[in-house]
């Protein structure tokens, strides 16, 4: 797990008002990927990020996160990036065929470009499980993926 906010407030070896970060959010099941969004960015601004240096990008779904995030990873200025989105199972094999292309997809560009590249997004069985993660009794995989580009920005 990538740690509490609470356990790594204050405890940051790098200035992050200096770091840019591009926050890449798909807009399928908007009303879950907002609350990841809030919670990355509240993340960030708690941490020492300034406003001016985050980015927020919208793509239509989930698959395109990872072309849109290498765009953002590409850029000389942009530090570290984060994909927030959210694949709800439904009598589709789209599910696994999203979920397996965005993994990976998310997983190069991380290797490719050598930045951060956080990998937000939730992959449930339904609309009650995705809640419990964005805000939720089980928190916020968008705050969760904020504190790991940190840490990853750290090493
Ligand atoms: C098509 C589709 C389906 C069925 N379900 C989701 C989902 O649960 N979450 C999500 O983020 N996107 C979904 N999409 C849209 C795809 O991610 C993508 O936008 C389209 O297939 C067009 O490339």
């Amino acid at each position: 797990m990538a740690g509490t906010l609470k356990s790594v407030l204050g405890k940051s070896k790098i200035n992050l008002s200096k770091k840019k970060f591009a926050i890449v959010v798909a807009e399928w099941n908007e009303e879950i990927t907002e609350s990841l969004f809030l919670g990355a960015y509240d993340a960030l601004i708690s941490l020492g990020a300034k406003k001016s240096n985050i980015i927020r990008k919208n793509v239509p779904g989930s698959f395109e996160l990872p072309l849109a995030s290498l765009w953002m990873a590409e850029k000389k200025e942009v530090d570290a990036v984060i994909a927030l989105g959210c694949v709800i199972q439904g009598d589709t094999p789209h599910f696994d065929y999203i979920c397996q292309a965005v993994a990976l997809g998310i997983m190069e560009i991380n290797l490719s470009t050598r930045k951060p590249v956080a990998f937000g997004v939730l992959t449930t069985l339904d609309k009650k499980q995705a809640l419990a993660r964005a805000g939720g009794k089980l928190g916020n995989k968008g705050e969760e993926a904020a504190i790991t580009v940190v840490k990853m920005l750290e090493i």
